[in-house]
């Protein structure tokens, strides 16, 4: 049987296109660097990104960790959101290794972070308090079902942040989703973020990497750091390839993956017993490629049913979705490169007779 794999956007496999990229990629020994495709993808992300330099980094935990590491150290403090990625799933990194000291500011529905509790989490100068290097927004917002901050938003973070001599890191997994939903171009989105951080091998289809992009002074200390936690890469110019391909052909289609997002969406809040949106935002639109819903087995009169045994129900009719977060019966739906319209109508399908399975 072949699955539907909707877990996440990291599943997609290289294309035949892409594959024969790597075959053919010129390669040389980047720690040197001497990998001439290694090179060229920086160049072209940092250009994506409006910034001077960029970095090639194995994972977007790897380039959110570099960032930090390279912004400040023991002892100083990031502001960052209650449901953001580098707060919730990379480990307890920015602390454990980076020795900063995480201050977590709520996150609204919509991914924000408000403007009056960024500014009253910032330190003031005063030997006991930490200090205030970073800010980090993520765009689009991973927990908060993939909403998109605007352009505007994230410029009025960036000055408050530059007026208090703070940083701000955007961890852009997701950006050219959230570029492609605003129509407008990612380096709009970068524009105020002093370090941004944007994943190749999701959305865009690459089997590995991110880029880390900031100016010339600044990647050329956060490849010190990469180093440091061991991500000095030799002939990888054969991955980087992946990610020039992924550039130059998958970002258009991302609009693609929006639509079938919207249409799941669509389908999930026509079925009784599940409720589209994420925790403590119900009836949002879906705006990218994620889609969190909610699943009440008294509503779909089927008081057993849970999160966890929908999830094994569309498992066993070739679907695969997980159960997510804190809230048991939460759960998450991605499109990507790999799933077509008509796997979306599967999809619904499956979830009609898992609900109605006794
Ligand atoms: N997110 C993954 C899982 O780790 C949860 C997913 O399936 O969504 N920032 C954001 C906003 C992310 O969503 C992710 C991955 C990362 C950073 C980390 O990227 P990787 O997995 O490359 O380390």
């Amino acid at each position: 049987m072949r699955l539907i794999d909707l877990r996440s956007d990291t599943v997609t496999k290289p294309t035949e296109g892409m594959r024969r990229a790597m075959a053919q990629a010129k390669v040389g020994d980047d720690v040197y660097d001497e990998d001439p495709t290694v090179n060229r993808l920086q160049e072209m992300g940092a250009q994506f990104l409006g910034k001077e330099a960029g970095l090639f980094v194995a994972s977007g935990t790897m380039g959110n960790l570099v960032a930090a590491l390279t912004h400040g150290g023991r002892g100083d403090e990031m502001i960052l959101g209650s449901l953001s990625h580098i707060f919730l799933y990379e480990g307890g990194a920015v602390a454990g290794l980076a020795g900063i000291h995480p201050h977590i500011v709520s996150n609204e529905p919509n991914g924000t972070l408000p403007m009056d509790r960024i500014e009253e989490a910032i330190r003031g100068d005063n030997v006991h308090l930490p200090r205030t290097r970073l800010i980090s927004l993520e765009n689009t917002h991973n927990r908060c079902g993939g909403r998109v901050l605007s352009p505007d938003y994230c410029d009025a973070v960036g000055e408050l942040a530059h007026r208090h001599e703070s940083a701000v890191h955007l961890d852009g997994a997701r950006l050219f989703n959230a570029a492609a939903y605003l129509g407008t171009d990612p380096a709009v989105l970068a524009r105020s973020a002093d370090s941004v951080m944007v994943c190749l091998s999701k959305g865009l289809g690459a089997p590995v990497g991110s880029l880390l992009c900031g100016t010339r002074e600044f990647i050329h200390e956060a490849k010190r750091m990469r180093k440091l936690v061991g991500g000095g890469m030799r002939q990888v110019g054969i991955i980087a390839a992946a990610g020039i391909y992924a550039l130059e052909h998958h970002i258009d289609r991302l609009a693609e993956d929006h639509a079938n997002a919207r249409h799941l969406a669509e389908g999930i809040a026509s079925l009784a017993g599940l409720t589209c949106g994420a925790e403590g935002d119900t009836h949002a639109p879906v705006q990218t490629n994620l889609v969190y819903f909610s699943v009440d087995g008294t509503t779909a009169g089927n008081p057993s049913l849970s999160a966890q045994v929908l999830s094994e129900r569309l498992r066993a009719r070739g679907v695969l979705a997980d159960p997510i977060g804190s809230n048991v019966g939460q759960m998450r739906m991605v499109t990507h490169l790999d799933v077509s319209s008509s796997d979306i109508e599967v999809a619904l399908d499956a979830l009609q007779s898992s609900l109605q399975q006794t």
